[in-house]
C-alpha cells in the first residue's frame, strides 16, 4: 500500500482495556475504517469453508497468537475491499484510507513483517490499565459475548500472553518515539476526550 495514500494508527492494548470501544467511537466521530485483528480472526474462524476454522479457535481459547501470514492477509484484504469501495458514508471522503488497526501487531514478527510488507503505521494508540479492572471487564462482557476467550482461565492465558509477547511490541515501538499512552482507568467518556486530543494532534 502506498504511504502516500493511507494512514495507519494501531491500537494496542492488554484484553479488555477499552481498544473496541474507543475505536467505535472514532469510528463514528472521523470516518476511519476499523480493522479489529480479532474480529476478523473469529469471522474467519466460522467462516464456511474456511480452512483456519479449527486452528484459529484453538489458538483464540488459548490466548495465543495465530500464525501472522493468516493474520496480515486478513488484514491486507479488508485493507484492499475498503480502499476499492466507495467512502462508507457521504461527507467522509476525505477519511477514506484511514484506517484503526485494533489488537495488532502483537508479535514482534507481526510488527515488523507489516511495516516492511504492508506499510507503516502513523503511530501507535496503546490503551492501558491494570490487570484488576480488565479482568472485571472481561468477566462482566463474556456473561453475554459469547466469545470462546471470555472465560477465567482464557483470560489468564491472554494476560501472560500480552505481557510476555506483546509489551516488547509496543516497547519497540515507545523506543522509537512512536507511542501514545492512555489510561483507560475511568468512564469510557474521560478516555475519549483524552484520546480525541491527540488524535487532533496528530492528524490534524
Ligand atoms: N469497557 C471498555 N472501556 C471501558 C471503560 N473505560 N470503563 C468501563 N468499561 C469499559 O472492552 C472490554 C469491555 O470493557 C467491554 O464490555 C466494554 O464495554 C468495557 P473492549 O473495548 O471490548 O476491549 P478490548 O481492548 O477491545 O478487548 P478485547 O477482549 O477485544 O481484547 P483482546 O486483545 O483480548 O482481543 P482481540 O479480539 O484483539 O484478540 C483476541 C485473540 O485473537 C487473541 O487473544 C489472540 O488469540 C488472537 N489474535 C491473534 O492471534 N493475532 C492478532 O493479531 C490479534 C488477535
Ligand atoms: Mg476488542
Amino acid at each position: 500500500f502506498d504511504a502516500e495514500k493511507i494512514t495507519v494508527i494501531f491500537v494496542l492494548g492488554g484484553p479488555g482495556a477499552g481498544k473496541g470501544t474507543q475505536c467505535d467511537r472514532l469510528v463514528k466521530d472521523y470516518g476511519f475504517k476499523h480493522l479489529s485483528a480479532g474480529d476478523l480472526l473469529r469471522a474467519e474462524q466460522t467462516r464456511p469453508g474456511s480452512t483456519y476454522g479449527a486452528m484459529i479457535k484453538e489458538y483464540i481459547t488459548e490466548g495465543k497468537i495465530v500464525p501472522m501470514e493468516v493474520t496480515i492477509k486478513l488484514l491486507e484484504n479488508a485493507m484492499s475491499d475498503t480502499l476499492s469501495s466507495p467512502p462508507s458514508a457521504p461527507g467522509w471522503e476525505s477519511s477514506h484510507g484511514r484506517f484503526l488497526i485494533d489488537g495488532f501487531p502483537r508479535k514482534m514478527d507481526q510488527a515488523l513483517k507489516f511495516d516492511a510488507a504492508v506499510c507503516q503505521s502513523s503511530f501507535v494508540l496503546f490503551i492501558s490499565t491494570t490487570e484488576a479492572v480488565m479482568l472485571e471487564r472481561l468477566l462482566e462482557r463474556g456473561k453475554t459475548s459469547g466469545r470462546d476467550d471470555d472465560n477465567r482461565e482464557s483470560i489468564t492465558k491472554r494476560f501472560r500472553t500480552f505481557i510476555e509477547t506483546s509489551m516488547p511490541v509496543v516497547d519497540y515501538y515507545r523506543k522509537r518515539g512512536n507511542v501514545v499512552e492512555i489510561d483507560s482507568s475511568p468512564p469510557v467518556d474521560v478516555v475519549y476526550d483524552k484520546v480525541r486530543v491527540e488524535i487532533d494532534q496528530r492528524l490534524g
